[in-house]
C-alpha cells in the first residue's frame, strides 16, 4: 500500500495583506519543496492543500484532509499569525485519524517547538526541513522511531524532548526541484497588475548575511548564506515556464549580496539569453542597490519587474538601533534608481520600537512622502513585533514588554508590545502614515501628471484600475479600523492587570533561545553583520 502524504499552507485570522490589499498570492514554495524531498524518497503519494489559494474555511479543510485519510500530515508554520489555526486542525485531524503523524515547521515553529507540541502536533522540525522530512518518510515505513532523526522535537511523558541539531545543508542544488505538479498555476495571482498573471517562487539561495534585531531570517537560516548555482536557478526558471507561470517571486530575502553582485550578474545575462519572458520580482537592500546602478540597469533589463525595499526607519538613530546598516539617504537613492529603470517599488517600513520617539515615528511617515516624491509606488507601514527566534523576542520576555500572547494578533500589522509610545497611538500613526503616503501619491500624480516610463506604464494602468474596483474593500478595511484600534486599547488594559506569569516567560525562553543548527567546522559565515556603531564586522 502507498503511504499517503498531505501538506498543508494554512492561513490565518487576518490573512495576507498582500493578498488583500494586491491579489498578491505566489505558490507555497516551502511545501512544494517538502513535497519533492518526500516524493523522491520514493513509493509515497503526495498532495497539498492550499487554504490561502482555495479560500477554505477550518472545517472544510479538516472535512478534506480527514476524507482523504493521510499517513503524514505536514502543517507549514511560515507565519506566527497561523498559529493557533494549525494547532486546531492538527488536533481535529488527529482526533478522527489517530494514527495519523501530524508536524508542523518553518519559521514559527523553529522557535516555539513546545508550543506547537501542546497545540496538538506529534512532531516538530526544527529549521531546514529537507532532510528530517525524508527521514520521518523512511521511519514511517519502518518502526517509526522518530528519536533517532535529527532536528526534531517531539513529547515523552508531557516533557519536550528536542532530538540533535542536524547540519545545514551545504549544497543547495543537491535539493530536488519543487514539485510544481502538484498545484495548478492558474490560481497563483498577481491580481493588482493584471488577470493573466501567474506568480511562481523560487529560492536562489538561504539565509541573510545581516542581523537586523527584528528579523527571524537570519536565526531561521542559521546565521549563514548559501547559495544556488546560475545553472541550478535557470533550471527553476524552465521548470516554472513549462507549468505556465509568467511571474517569478524571488524568495531570497536580499535577492543580491555584496560578494554576489558578479554572480548576480551572470545570472541577468543567462536570462537574456535563454529569452525567457518573465516578470520577476525580488527583495532588495537600499545600501547595495544605490551602490550598484549598473546592475540594476541590467537586472530591468532582464525582467525585474517589482521590488520591496526594506525601508524600516526615517530615523537614522532608529536604523541604528535595529542594527540595519542602512542610511536614510541610501533609502532615497535606492528607489531613484529602481524608479528610472521602469522598476515598481513597494517600501516596507516599521512603527513601533520599544526605543522609537513619536518624533522618531514622524520623521518616518515624512520620510515616507520623500521616497513616494522619488519614486516609491506603493507602501507598507507594518508594527515592529517581537517574533519566536529574533533577540527582541528574548528582550520583550524577560523585560516584560509583550502584553500579549495571542500569537493570532503577531501578523506584523497589530500591536503586541510596549514601547515609548502607547501601542493604540502606534496603531493611530500607522493608519495615518499609510493612508498619507497614498493619498499624497495620488493628488501629486494628479497634479504633476508624471507619467510612468516604459512597460511600468501598462502595469500601472491596471493598478489603477484594480485599486478602483477594490476600493469597497479598501472601504471596509479603513471602517474596520476603530475595532482594531479598541482591540488593542483593551488587551493593553488587559495586561497590566493579567501579566505573562513568569513560568510562560521560563519556558519560552528556554526554547526560543536554543541552537538550531549544528556549527560545521571549515564552513562559517564569509559575509558580515552590521554593529550597533553602523560598522562591518565578520559574521559568525
Ligand atoms: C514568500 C514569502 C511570503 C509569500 C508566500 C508565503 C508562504 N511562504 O507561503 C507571501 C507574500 C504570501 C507572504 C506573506 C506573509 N508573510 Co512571508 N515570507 C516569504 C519569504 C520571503 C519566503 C518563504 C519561502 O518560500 N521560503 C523558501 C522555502 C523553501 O522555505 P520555507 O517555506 O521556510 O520552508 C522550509 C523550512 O522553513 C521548513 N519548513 C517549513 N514548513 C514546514 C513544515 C513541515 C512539516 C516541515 C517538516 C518543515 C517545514 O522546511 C522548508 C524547506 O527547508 C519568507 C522569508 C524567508 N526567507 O523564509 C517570509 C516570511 C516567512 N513571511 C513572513 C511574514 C510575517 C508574512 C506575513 C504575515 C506578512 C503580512 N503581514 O501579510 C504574511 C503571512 C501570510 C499568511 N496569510 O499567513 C515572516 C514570518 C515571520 C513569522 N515568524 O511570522 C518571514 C520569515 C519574513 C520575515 N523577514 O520576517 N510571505
Ligand atoms: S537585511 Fe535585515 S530584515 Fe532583511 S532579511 Fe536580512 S536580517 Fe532580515
Amino acid at each position: 500500500m502507498r503511504i499517503k502524504a498531505i501538506f498543508l499552507r494554512p492561513s490565518n485570522p487576518t490573512g495576507s495583506a498582500y493578498l488583500t490589499k494586491f491579489g498578491f498570492l505566489p505558490v507555497p514554495l516551502g511545501i512544494l519543496q517538502l513535497a519533492a524531498d518526500v516524493r523522491d524518497a520514493g513509493g509515497w503519494h503526495v498532495s497539498v492543500i492550499d487554504m490561502e489559494a482555495d479560500s477554505i474555511s477550518e472545517g472544510e479543510v479538516i472535512e478534506q484532509i480527514v476524507k482523504q485519510g493521510p499517513d503524514l500530515l505536514g502543517i507549514t508554520l511560515h507565519a506566527t499569525a497561523a498559529h493557533s489555526t494549525s494547532g486546531r486542525i492538527a488536533t481535529a485531524v488527529k482526533k478522527a485519524l489517530p494514527d495519523v503523524v501530524t508536524v508542523a515547521g518553518g519559521h514559527h515553529a523553529t522557535f516555539l517547538p513546545h508550543e506547537m507540541l501542546k497545540a496538538g502536533f506529534d512532531l516538530v522540525a526544527i529549521g531546514e526541513g529537507d532532510g528530517t522530512i525524508r527521514d520521518i518518510a523512511i521511519e514511517m515505513e519502518g518502526k517509526r522511531n522518530f528519536s533517532r532523526i535529527p532536528g526534531l522535537a517531539y513529547m515523552d511523558g508531557g516533557r519536550c524532548i528536542r532530538t540533535e541539531p542536524r547540519e545545514l545543508i551545504t549544497n543547495l542544488d543537491s535539493l530536488p526541484l519543487p514539485a510544481f505538479e502538484l498545484v495548478d498555476s492558474a490560481r497563483y495571482t498577481f491580481g493588482v497588475f493584471g488577470k493573466d498573471n501567474r506568480v511562481a517562487c523560487i529560492e536562489t539561495s538561504r539565509g541573510c548575511p545581516y542581523a537586523c534585531d527584528f528579523c527571524s531570517v537570519t536565526p531561521t537560516w542559521g546565521n549563514k548564506w548559501r547559495n544556488k548555482s546560475v545553472g541550478r536557478t535557470i533550471a527553476e526558471m524552465e521548470l516554472a515556464e513549462k507549468y505556465g507561470y509568467n511571474w517569478i517571486f524571488f524568495t531570497d530575502d536580499i535577492f543580491v549580496v555584496p560578494p554576489t553582485v558578479e554572480m548576480r550578474r551572470n545570472l541577468f545575462k543567462r536570462i537574456m539569453e535563454r529569452g525567457f519572458r518573465f516578470r520577476w520580482i525580488a527583495q532588495m537592500r537600499a545600501d547595495i542597490t544605490s551602490k550598484n546602478p549598473d546592475l540594476i540597469k541590467k537586472a530591468a533589463e532582464a525582467g525585474l519587474t517589482v521590488a520591496f525595499l526594506g525601508v524600516e526607519s526615517g530615523s537614522q538613530e532608529v536604523l541604528k538601533k535595529m542594527h540595519k546598516g542602512i542610511f536614510t539617504p541610501q533609502s532615497l537613492k535606492a528607489v531613484q534608481v529602481l524608479s528610472s529603470n521602469g522598476v515598481v517599488v513597494l517600501v516596507g517600513m516599521m512603527l513601533g520600537a520599544p526605543y522609537e520617539t513619536f518624533k522618531d515615528m514622524l520623521m518616518s511617515i515624512k520620510f515616507s512622502n520623500k521616497l513616494a516624491d522619488a519614486g516609491a509606488d506603493a507602501l507598507q507601514f507594518s508594527i515592529y513585533t517581537p517574533l519566536p527566534g529574533t533577540r527582541i523576542f528574548y528582550d520583550a520576555l524577560t523585560q516584560g514588554k509583550l502584553f500579549t500572547l495571542d500569537w493570532d494578533r503577531y501578523d506584523i500589522l497589530t500591536p503586541v508590545s510596549r514601547g515609548k509610545v502607547h501601542p493604540s497611538i502606534v496603531q493611530l500613526m500607522q493608519f495615518y502614515g499609510t493612508y498619507s503616503f497614498y493619498v499624497r501619491k495620488f493628488f501629486k500624480n494628479m497634479l504633476v501628471r508624471k507619467k510612468p516610463v516604459g512597460a511600468k506604464r501598462d502595469l500601472m494602468l491596471n493598478a489603477t484600475r484594480y485599486t478602483f474596483d477594490m476600493m469597497p474593500v479598501y472601504i471596509r478595511d479603513m471602517a474596520k479600523f476603530p475595532a482594531h484600534f479598541l482591540e488593542t486599547a483593551r488587551k493593553y488594559r488587559e495586561a497590566s492587570r493579567l501579566k505573562i506569569s513568569n513560568e510562560d516567560v521560563k519556558e519560552l525562553v528556554q526554547y526560543t533561545g536554543n541552537i538550531i543548527y549544528k556549527q560545521i567546522e571549515g564552513f562559517s559565515n564569509p559575509y558580515f553583520i552590521i554593529g550597533e556603531d553602523g560598522k562591518r564586522r565578520a559574521g559568525h
